[in-house]
């Protein structure tokens, strides 16, 4: 009795209290440790159900688990354990079929839903897409925004979803994005962070490394290259595209320009040649005219990544297929389409009875795709309202990301009113800057740029006087200080001095001017937090210190919410409401919220749940 009542108090919950009482009488420690962490997770639900908004009071439908076999195959994954890299590389090329990429675990809902998908609606349908779609060539289910995203919103740790994706998929390729030098993160990292990354990434499950860089500049990806392929572990060495190779009056990134640099990224020893057309632009016919010059000129297999934004992607990734693509991104179609990738089962039925079939059985990739279905529901909080394809992406150039997330981010500035003015803004400011690959983080760049110029009424024909006056968002003058790279034609020297100031700009490698970071003093640093590092926390640590100090409070405080079911976890409980909520590996809760109290004088409610069958009241501090 007397133990559940100091559990039970706010300061307990929140850790706030002195405990030291505790603390000298650890006997006490074993007996609290189960109660403690239910607790803490009932304080979590608690205050979602008393103070979070966006805790929709309704139901949603369970999702269905597809039925599979465990019976053991060989995929794609036991070809490179097989045969190695190389031999990885011969096995695509001698394919007929069309091999495919699933992304739904990575860019579909990062595109869609703001990175938010959860670990555990990962998991549970991993085995499931590991034997029922045996031909996958791979899953990409790591990396770009979804390492910090974990951390930030999710309360997650990503490398523990890594490790688990791993494990469950046995015979499956899994696949990340890594943005070069800057690999998970948002800026340049020290080359000792960037290859101890890399080598921590091979050893926790990624096999397939899509390595790019946000100007399309080779020394930003040679390191991450280099790494990749010491680790034994597939390069995909990529090159973003941007404008038209169809347009002749758009002739800075020409035919010329991509196969050039693709000659280029085949000698650094890649495997696989990517092309990241991270906006969609690259339209159907541009697709074979792309794919047919680059199959003539290299001989390394070609990987194409698209998006559905302007609603031509199935057709993109049929006329590449007709040219000779050997591996296209796809996602299930309940995921896929708009910011997101074209339709996986979509382009498996159109391929069906020809000579670039699949193999894929698509009722067993319906039935996934069903799967999703009843997922996203939970997410629409996140979602955009964009309804259909829009063909003025051809005209804006915007990463489907970052489409999703500019009109949140232009209203946050409260500049909702002038949406289209900022993406018209977007445009002018590409120009304005030299006509760049926009992608992470060189897109963010022009869209801070382009929201900072409408903001503060700066017009790319006053801004060369008119800018004097201002301080540049951080992301310009990085970007105009070399700190991203160097663009393909040079900086406009007159802008570039306009947003410098009296700072110089570099030319050399980013990686080149910083020193290596010190990983005994993170460790020490660590453990002064009062945990016991690994390599992998030593590593977010190097990548998002405060992002992950703040995760590691979260930790604290609520314990391991990432188990709670997606549902609650978003929406909290109903009165009356019963979830199955897990707490620990196979040890599960059978919660009801019985009763929301009214408020009290001190501003707080008590709700009292039961657990596994006995009352529990809980206060929490209404802050509405
Ligand atoms: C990322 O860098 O996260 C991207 O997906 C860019 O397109
Ligand atoms: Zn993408």
């Amino acid at each position: 009795g007397f133990l559940l009542n100091v559990l039970n108090t706010k300061e307990f919950s929140e850790g706030s209290c002195d405990t030291s009482f505790i603390e000298e009488h650890p006997e006490l420690f074993e007996i609290v440790t189960k109660p403690d962490q239910e607790m803490r997770l009932m304080h979590f639900i608690g205050d979602k159900v008393v103070n979070d908004p966006n805790a929709l009071q309704k139901h949603f439908d369970v999702p269905q688990i597809p039925a599979f076999d465990k019976i053991p195959f060989k995929g794609s994954k036991q070809i490179l354990d097989e045969k190695g890299p190389e031999g990885l590389k011969n096995w695509i090329l001698d394919q007929k079929s069309l091999l495919l990429t699933d992304t739904t675990m990575r860019d579909a809902h990062q595109s869609l839903m703001a990175t938010r998908v959860r670990t555990v609606d990962l998991i549970k349908i991993a085995e499931a897409l590991n034997y029922n779609m045996q031909k996958l060539f791979s899953v990409e289910m790591w990396g770009g925004a979804t390492f910090d995203v974990c951390y930030r919103f999710l309360q997650e740790d990503p490398w523990d979803r890594l490790e688990r994706l791993r494990a469950l998929m046995p015979n499956l390729l899994t696949q990340m994005l890594i943005r070069g030098n800057n690999t998970v993160g948002y800026k340049n990292y020290p080359d000792n962070v960037v290859k101890r990354f890399i080598r921590q990434s091979a050893e926790s499950g990624i096999d397939i490394f899509r390595i790019f860089d946000a100007l399309n500049w080779l020394p930003g990806m040679e390191l991450s290259i280099d790494e990749v392929l010491s680790n034994g572990k597939i390069a995909e060495g990529t090159m973003c595209y941007t404008g038209d190779i169809l347009d002749e009056k758009r002739d800075k990134y020409s035919l010329k320009y991509y196969v050039d640099l693709a000659k280029k990224l085949e000698k650094t020893g890649i495997q696989i040649l990517g092309i990241k057309d991270m906006s969609g632009l690259l339209k159907p016919y541009a697709a074979r005219k792309l794919i047919s010059a680059l199959k003539d000129e290299i001989t390394i297999p070609i990987h194409l990544h698209t998006h559905d934004t302007t609603g031509n992607g199935v057709a993109t990734i049929l006329m590449a297929t007709q040219a000779g693509v050997d591996i296209v991104d796809t996602a299930v179609n309940s995921m896929s389409g708009l910011t997101s990738q074209p339709a996986l089962n979509s382009v498996v039925a159109a391929l069906e009875n020809t000579e670039r079939e699949t193999g894929i059985d698509l009722e067993k990739a319906d039935e996934i795709s069903r799967y999703w279905d009843a997922v996203r529901p939970v997410y629409q909080n996140f979602e955009s309202d964009l309804k259909s394809g829009t063909t003025e992406i051809y005209r804006y150039e915007i990463p489907g990301g970052q489409y999703s997330n500019l009109k949140p981010q232009v209203e946050s500035f409260g500049l909702g009113h002038k949406f289209k003015e900022v993406k018209e803004m977007y445009k002018k400011v590409n120009e304005m800057v030299g006509d760049i690959i926009k992608v992470t983080p060189s897109s963010k760049m022009v869209g801070d740029l382009s929201i900072f110029m409408v903001q503060n009424n700066l017009t790319p024909d006053n801004i060369l006087t008119e800018g004097l006056n201002y301080d540049f968002p951080d992301s310009s003058i990085s970007y105009f200080k070399g700190m991203m790279g160097q663009p393909y034609g040079g900086f406009p020297k007159d802008l570039q001095k306009v947003i410098l100031k009296d700072e110089e700009a570099i030319t050399c490698r980013p990686g080149d001017l910083l020193e290596d970071e010190d990983f005994d003093a993170i460790y020490d640093h660590l453990k002064s937090l009062g945990i016991e590092p690994t390599e992998k926390d030593a590593l977010t640590y190097a990548l998002y210190p405060k992002v992950f100090e703040d995760y590691l409070k979260n930790l604290k405080k609520h314990g391991e919410v990432w188990r709670i079911g997606s549902d609650v976890f978003f929406h909290g409980l109903m009165e009356g409401e019963t979830a199955e909520i897990s707490i620990d590996e196979g040890k599960n809760l059978i919660v009801t919220l019985v009763e929301v109290g009214k408020l009290l004088e001190d501003g707080t409610r008590n709700l009292t749940f039961d657990i596994n069958g006995s009352r529990r009241t809980i206060n929490i501090e209404d802050s509405t």
